[in-house]
């Protein structure tokens, strides 16, 4: 293969990446919006250098013409979730979609690897829209708690390092490293409910003084400023109280006075 026609051979895993990258930071979003617990804590993704897919290709006995079908992680996507249990729900979420159709699982959860590493990945097809067409290639997709990625990602740098050989006895502190990773997952999971309730309500505060802000700054175009100023340290009064009803009292009651604002002002405008 001439070295030119890599770019033109990953370009479409580039658009894969950056598509899928923007549809998951979409999902977690969505649900920050309707006050929900987001499976999903970050996701990044990226297309495998040429120089790993070469690596590959030469471990494997990969040639050229095979390689899209079996380098599968050509374009890769790194899913993190705070909890083991997350990683479930990610899955459904996945199955779910019609844009992305799963071709095969790996599941190093149940069964971790010998080194220790645990992952859940899905192998899926998703297809792009190129100026030559559509285009439906493989796309790997890691889903892994914080907690398994932070192993994970020490482990790679050390395999980088010792390029693939690591010594005994790092290869045991790391194995012990595993273990102990397993059970910070098992620990967090015991809290998971209580963690989980504690960034709803986060959530919720953060979206209502978004809304009442929002309300305060509307009528401050609108309504006479010693007025404003009265509501304004009425918020600031329930804000410190925290709590979360009362402040969502407060937001329904703006949300009234700032709609009749706006009708009146609406209709003061059509009668002028
Ligand atoms: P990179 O640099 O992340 O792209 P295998 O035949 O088992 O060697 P295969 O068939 O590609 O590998 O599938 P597998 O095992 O599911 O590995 C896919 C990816 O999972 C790897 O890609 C790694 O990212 C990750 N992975 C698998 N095993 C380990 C492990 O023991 N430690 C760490 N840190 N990561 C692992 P690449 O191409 O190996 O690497």
């Amino acid at each position: 293969m001439e070295i030119q026609l890599w770019k033109e051979l990953l370009d479409p895993y580039e658009q894969a990446v950056s598509e899928l990258l923007t549809k998951f930071n979409n999902l977690k979003r969505e649900h920050q919006k309707r006050n929900l617990y987001s499976p999903i804590e970050s996701v990044t993704g990226r297309v495998k250098s040429v120089n790993s897919i070469l690596e590959k290709m030469q471990k494997k006995g990969i040639s050229f013409e095979r390689m899209e079908e079996e380098v599968e992680d050509i374009a890769g996507i790194r899913i993190i979730t705070q909890f083991v249990e997350d990683i479930q729900t990610v899955e459904s979420l996945i199955y779910q979609r019609t844009d992305m159709e799963v071709r095969s699982k790996k599941d190093y959860l149940t069964n971790k690897k010998k080194s220790g590493y645990r992952s859940f990945h899905l192998i899926i097809w998703y297809q792009v829209q190129t100026i030559k067409g559509p285009k439906k290639l493989q796309v790997e997709i890691q889903i892994r708690t914080m907690a398994m990625n932070f192993w994970a990602t020490t482990e790679h740098s050390l395999q980088y390092k010792y390029k693939g050989v690591i010594p005994g006895h790092v290869e045991h502190q790391l194995t012990r490293a595993a273990d102990a990773i397993v059970l910070l997952d098992e620990e967090m999971s015991q809290v998971r409910s209580e963690i989980m309730d504690a960034q709803i309500d986060n959530r919720i505060q953060t979206n209502l003084v978004q809304d009442i802000l929002r309300n305060i700054e509307n009528l401050y175009h609108r309504e006479n400023k010693r007025e404003i100023a009265k509501i304004q340290n009425e918020f600031y009064r329930i804000y410190r109280l925290h709590d979360i009803d009362e402040l969502e009292k407060f937001s329904k009651q703006l949300d009234i006075l700032a709609e009749g604002s706006r009708a009146q002002s609406v209709d003061s405008q059509l009668h002028s």
